[in-house]
């Protein structure tokens, strides 16, 4: 009894008070991490567009391949894992009353334990001693202590996974019988696949350790592999999840609206949380040495995430209507009109969204056998992932910022920051469209990715090429001034703008809502149901893998 008064008091405190100064130092942390790691990986990443257009020579200090890898790492791995984590943090604390001080202590052994790992990681790619790109494949093998680093990440993680499961439980003890409010919802999906979803790639990094130390002479390059892609496969929908939650309940919000299904929106995640992890064979489509049919498996559970992303668009796009038709909004396509296009916490997710429309249809192409026979690691793939992490979920990310930076430092978003965030959207809007489609489009004639400039000796495709790596070029410049412009908003929001109250938008369920039924809280069954599912798609190929491997291979330093 006195634990539920004293939770309720937590809950309207929260509620009045706005968050509290504990909670807001850890987000903020985090949030300012991946905010840097923005700043530098754009650079880097202007480097490689300036030099694929053969504009720009890397010195021999400082190569192509050290550059790529710090690119990927810092874009892919810090600025995603520590944005989400911060954001998801925030959402925790504001739904649920405030964060236990046991969580708090997890939320800074993992912000630690992540940020040793990181320096660990990147002291041998500046040494290039770890230019193995960021998907560290073996037989190449890199220092050590990349490895050790990237171990001390993955413990990192975990401990924010457990601070979020404590935290939901104990939420859950006290209000008995009640539905977890729906972003700590998706927070519990988000942190069960990064926690489910590591696993693989830590036994990878453990695996890899001794052979890169000596002490083992041979590794299994397939199994290395498939295990990397089991985590990196999934670690794309835990980007996507996180965009999601603020599509699902944020944005209705933003607009004026209320949200939609309150059923829908958790069955969505629920699939998401199944059907992921056994989807990571489509990367591996070229490999040898994988059966059709384990293929034809994966390729099928990668289609059927389509499913739960097409329910997405429909409850947006219904969302959108009817919002706009109760404010006037009239006809099929001119109510659209009514959307508040000059907010930038609505245009940067909005333009995320539609930008998810051709990266889908994309990904759809490279699952395809034939078609990633003619894809499969050229620019196309490069073009492919700037659409859908680079805009998709970075612009949602960025969008995201406008509001929870000002709620966490207890300042205001101004109409000129509300500004520049609009300038700054459509900078990286109008980037992305040429560079993605250069990409995209270079890639269809041929030309690779991963692979620093060169004409092949004047080659006649290859100097075919050079028209669109300079769109590509062009492209880059405007994100890296849209990669400031951003950096500079989120320091200006959370050191220098006015004092006020923010606020956490979250939009409420339609009035006459069907009840959400219960069974939708059932964690442990998903959990059981999504261990099934991985099962069938991994417990055959890795018998055949490790039983039917050739010989292994030695480490190789290829650059
Ligand atoms: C200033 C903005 C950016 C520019 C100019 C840029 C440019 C590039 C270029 C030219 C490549 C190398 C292509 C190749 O040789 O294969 C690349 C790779 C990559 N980029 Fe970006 N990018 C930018 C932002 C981003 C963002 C925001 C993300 C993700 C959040 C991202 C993720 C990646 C990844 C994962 C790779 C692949 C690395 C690899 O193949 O190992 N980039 N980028
Ligand atoms: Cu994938």
């Amino acid at each position: 009894m006195e634990a539920i008064i004293k939770k309720s008091f937590n809950e309207k405190a929260n509620k009045v008070l706005g968050i509290s100064p504990e909670d807001a130092i850890i987000s903020k942390s985090y949030l300012l991490v991946a905010f840097a790691a923005l700043l530098l990986g754009g650079l880097l990443g202007l480097l490689q567009g300036l030099n694929r257009a053969g504009l720009l020579v890397l010195p021999s200090w400082f190569t192509y391949y050290q550059v790529l890898t710090a690119h990927g790492f810092l874009l892919v791995v810090v600025l995603t894992a520590f944005f989400a984590i911060g954001y998801f943090y925030a959402a925790l604390s504001h739904t649920l009353g405030g964060l236990l001080p046991k969580v708090r202590k997890l939320a800074w052994i993992g912000f630690a334990l992540k940020i040793i790992g990181f320096v660990l990681a990147v002291v041998p790619i500046l040494m290039n001693k770890a230019s193995v790109l960021y998907t560290f494949y073996p037989p190449m093998a890199a220092h050590p202590v990349f490895y050790i680093g990237l171990v001390f990440i993955v413990l990192g993680v975990w401990m924010c996974a457990f601070g979020a499961f404590v935290q939901v439980a104990n939420w859950r003890k006290l209000n008995k019988g009640q539905h977890v409010p729906i972003l700590a919802y998706f927070a519990t999906g988000v942190f069960v696949l990064l926690f489910f979803g590591s696993i693989p790639v830590t036994i990878e990094v453990l695996m890899i350790i001794p052979w890169a130390i000596g002490w083992v002479e041979t590794i299994n390059v397939m199994l290395a592999r498939t295990l990397f892609w089991a985590f990196g496969h999934t670690l794309v929908n835990i980007w996507y999840l996180t965009a999601v939650s603020a599509w699902y309940v944020v944005v209705p919000k933003v607009i004026g609206g209320r949200r939609f299904s309150d059923t829908l929106t958790r069955v969505v995640i629920m699939l998401l949380v199944i059907m992921n992890i056994p989807g990571g064979f489509h990367h591996q489509i070229i490999d040898p040495g994988i059966t059709e049919h384990v293929k034809f498996l994966h390729v099928f559970m990668s289609l059927a995430i389509g499913f739960p992303s097409l329910m997405t668009a429909y409850a947006m796009f219904s969302v959108f209507e009817k919002t706009a038709k109760k404010k006037g909004g009239k006809g099929i396509v001119s109510w659209f009109r009514k959307l508040p296009w000059g907010d930038v916490r609505f245009l940067a997710p909005m333009i995320a969204m539609i930008a998810f429309i051709p990266g889908g249809a994309g990904g759809i192409v490279q699952s395809t056998n034939q078609l990633n026979q003619v894809v499969h690691n050229t620019m196309w793939v490069v073009g492919h992932f700037h659409l859908t992490v680079g805009t998709s979920v970075v612009l949602t990310f960025y969008g995201i910022s406008y509001w929870l930076v000002p709620y966490l430092s207890k300042r205001v978003l101004t109409p000129r920051m509300n500004k520049l965030g609009v300038i700054q959207t459509l900078i990286w809007t109008v980037g992305m469209a040429l560079m993605a489609v250069a990409m995209h489009w270079v890639g269809l004639l041929g030309s690779p990715r991963r692979t620093s400039y060169t004409t092949y000796f004047d080659n006649a495709t290859a100097l075919g090429w050079d028209p669109y790596l300079m769109f590509l070029a062009v492209g880059g410049t405007l994100l890296m001034i849209g990669v400031i412009l951003q950096v500079y908003a989120v320091v200006h929001l959370m050191f220098f703008a006015p004092k006020g109250e923010s606020e956490f938008p979250i939009a409420d369920v339609e009035e006459h809502a069907a009840k959400t039924p219960y069974w939708t809280e059932r964690w442990g069954r998903v959990i059981v149901i999504m261990l099934i599912v991985i099962a069938i798609g991994y417990v055959i190929p890795l018998i055949e893998i490790i039983g039917n491997a050739p010989p292994g291979s030695p480490p190789y330093k290829t650059w």
